[in-house]
């Protein structure tokens, strides 16, 4: 596993159509550990490839990362009693996504992201959906969404298509977001 390098604004290969996954193998499994890893690291809820420079229709979703000071969490199996450390990771993979049945009710969040550091601003996207995609093996599958899963993943869809959540800002927004970025950087 390897924490990866991720692209930030301006950087050209953000703007990128990501290609369809086509082949499910061990290279494939590994980009995903390591987008696990960076994403982690980061941190953030959610990492599409193109955000480490890799150019193909693959999500990594998890809305609830690690929490070191959950309390450890009791379990009993055939009647033996034991306690473990709370993990609360809940990770999702997605290859090849496709939205479907966006509803006409929108949500607003304030939405951040990893490749625009230290810029946050509310963006309005449909409130539920329906995801269409397959996991690390091939195989098909159909979910419903809500609430901050369904905004997160629309805002990862939209990197498997170049765009980034400062192009749903009015110019005049965009335009004052990269400028306190560029601020942001020169100190
Ligand atoms: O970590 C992230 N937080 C977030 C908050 C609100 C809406 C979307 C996101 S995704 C972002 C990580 C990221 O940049 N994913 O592409
Ligand atoms: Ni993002």
């Amino acid at each position: 596993m390897a924490i990866r390098e991720i692209l930030e604004v301006p950087d050209p290969r953000l703007k990128t159509v990501s290609e369809p996954v086509t082949v499910f193998d061990d290279e494939l499994r590994t980009l995903v550990e390591d987008m696990f890893e960076t994403m982690y690291d980061a941190p953030g809820i959610g990492l599409a490839a193109i955000q480490v420079g890799v150019p193909k229709r693959v999500l990594v979703i998890d809305l609830q990362p690690d929490d070191p000071d959950a309390p450890p969490i009791e379990c009993e199996h055939n009647g033996h009693k034991h306690t473990h450390p709370a993990t609360r990771k809940e990770p999702r993979v997605f290859v090849n996504p496709v939205i479907v049945d966006p509803a006409e009710e929108l949500a607003t969040y304030q939405e951040g992201c990893l490749s625009v550091p230290e810029i946050y601003a509310d963006v309005d996207r449909p409130a539920t959906c329906r995801v269409k995609y397959q996991d690390l093996d091939g195989n098909h599958h159909e979910e419903a969404m809500e609430g901050l899963m369904a905004t997160c993943i629309q805002h990862e869809m939209d990197h498997l298509e170049g765009i980034l959540f400062i192009d749903h800002l009015s110019r005049l927004k965009r335009q004052m977001a990269l400028k306190k970025l560029q601020k942001l950087r020169a100190a």
